[in-house]
Order: structure tokens, then C-alpha cells, then sequence
């Protein structure tokens, strides 16, 4: 999954892609580079707290929906094969988002704040990918403290895999949130814990690319890498997560995402 932020603000890729032209040539180049999904996003849900400093602002769902509607609509365009999935955790966004001709819902707070989005992926057919957040994006629940992330995380995403199935979404995908309301350590346990969630029995997803946490192991939490010196640190979290049982991955760079995955699925299947 390849990621397309149409926003000013998003931590990594922010203001590039805005306009239309630049945003179907990014989509066209991950395509190329091998992504099967393009995730499109309108709002950023970077957090609030010492790393990246004030939070995301908050989007009006008007405004969302008028930087993300165009764009999918584009896309489904030019490029007809592309599965094209929306991220967003507003009922609106996904309605207009839908009709754009989005394939999968991607909602980072996993049906927390708006139940009724399962209902309207079910109507459509659509795919929905429920990612496990505390807050709701742009929030600062850094200082939550888990007694048991892996545990936490799970009977989460179980009760949003029970609210999805229950709307009747056929095809339900689970999310721990990498960098979402946890600490560095807390991330890292999930990453080395995603065997966990298979549990639920519906595919997992997971998303680490250029995040402070892998900034914090380069380099100190205090002093992370940058977002631009994380791509390889990045490749070796993404490795250990589909070891562990992903099989989707959100990354801002495709081909080396695609390159590191071929590599290990060809060493995996030679017994
Ligand atoms: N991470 C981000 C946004 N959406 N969706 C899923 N399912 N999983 C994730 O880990 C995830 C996500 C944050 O990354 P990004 O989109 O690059 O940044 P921003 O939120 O600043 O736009």
C-alpha cells in the first residue's frame, strides 16, 4: 500500500502532493514501483507531543472530502487496475470517498468514534481496515501507559473486529497502530508481537514507515533520526512485522519496500 497524503501538514510527505498533477504522478510512480493499493489521505494524524511538536491541525469533513474526492477520482481514471483505499475516520469522507470510486475504507480509529462507518462499507462491498488508536488524529495520548500493550491492542481491535462483522463488512483488515498513543517501546513490542493479533483471524496490516519510533532507535528518543534517515530502518521494522504475520504494509516508499519483501518471501519459500 502505497501511501498519497493530499494534505499541507502530514510528517513526511505534506504539501508535495496537493495538486492534482502532482498527486496522479506520485500514484502512478508507486504503481509502477509495484504498490497494489494507493491509500489516499486528507487529513494528517500526526500526533501532538514532543516529537512533532503541535498536533495535526483538525479537518473539516467539507474540506477532507474536497481534497480527497478529486484525486480518487483521478486515479480510478487513468489507472483502472489500482485498488484505491481512503484514509479517513469520517462517515462523510467515506460516503463521498465511495462514490469517488475508493475501493477500501482505512480508518485509524477503528470504528471508535464512528461505528457507522461498517455499515457503510458493507453497503458498498468495501474492504475495511480497522487501526488501533487511543485519540483521534492529532491528539496527544502519549502518556497512556499499558500494563499490557500486546493484550490492550488486541481486545481492541477484537471489539472493532466484532463491531465490523457485525454490520456485516466481509472483508475486515486489523491494524496495531504503530506510533499511535504508544511509546517506543510499547511499538516495538507490538511490531514483535503481530503474530498476535492473527488471532482475530482476519489479515493484518501494518505501518512503520519513516515513524519517530524508528527515528528513536537510530537514534535517541530524545534525538531521533530524521524522517529522512529512517528509510532503512523502516525496511528492517516492515521485515520483522510481515515475519511475524502481516500481510499488508503501508509504506511512503514503494520500491524499496517491494525489493525488501521479495528478497524475504524467496528466502522463506526455499526449504
Ligand atoms: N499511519 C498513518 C496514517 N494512516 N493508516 C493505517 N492503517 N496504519 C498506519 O500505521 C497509519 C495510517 C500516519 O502516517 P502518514 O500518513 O505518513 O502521516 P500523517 O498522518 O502525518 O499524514
Amino acid at each position: 500500500m502505497g501511501i498519497l497524503n493530499v494534505t499541507p501538514d502530514s510528517f513526511w510527505d505534506g504539501g508535495r502532493y496537493q495538486h492534482l498533477d502532482a498527486a496522479l504522478r506520485r500514484a502512478e510512480a508507486m504503481l509502477e514501483e509495484g504498490a497494489a493499493i494507493i491509500d489516499v489521505g486528507g487529513e494528517s494524524s500526526r500526533p501532538a507531543g514532543a516529537v512533532y511538536g503541535t498536533g495535526a491541525a483538525a479537518v473539516p469533513a467539507d474540506e477532507e472530502r474536497r481534497r480527497v474526492v478529486p484525486v480518487i477520482e483521478a486515479i480510478r481514471r487513468r489507472f483502472p487496475e489500482a485498488l484505491i483505499s481512503v484514509d479517513t475516520y469520517k462517515p462523510e469522507v467515506v460516503r463521498a470517498a465511495l462514490e469517488a470510486g475508493a475501493h477500501l475504507i482505512n480508518d485509524v480509529t477503528g470504528l471508535r468514534y464512528h461505528p457507522e462507518t461498517a455499515a457503510l462499507a458493507a453497503a458498498a462491498g468495501a474492504p475495511l481496515i480497522v487501526m488501533h488508536a487511543l485519540g483521534r488524529p492529532g491528539d496527544a495520548p502519549h502518556e497512556h501507559t499499558y500494563a499490557d500493550v500486546v493484550a490492550e491492542v488486541r481486545a481492541a481491535l477484537a471489539a472493532a473486529v466484532a463491531t465490523a462483522e457485525a454490520a456485516g463488512v466481509a472483508h475486515v483488515v486489523t491494524d496495531p497502530g504503530f506510533g499511535f498513543g504508544k511509546t517506543v517501546t510499547d511499538n516495538l513490542r507490538l511490531l514483535n508481537r503481530v503474530d498476535a493479533l492473527l488471532a482475530l483471524r482476519w489479515p493484518v496490516l501494518v505501518g512503520v514507515s519513516r515513524k519517530s519510533s524508528i527515528g528513536a532507535v537510530l537514534g535517541t528518543p530524545d534525538a531521533p533520526a530524521p524522517a529522512d534517515a529512517r528509510l532503512y530502518g523502516s525496511l528492517g521494522a516492515t521485515a520483522v512485522a510481515v515475519l511475524r504475520g502481516a500481510t499488508l504494509v503501508r509504506t511512503h516508499d514503494v520500491r524499496p519496500t517491494v525489493e525488501c519483501l521479495k528478497v524475504l518471501a524467496a528466502t522463506l519459500q526455499a526449504v
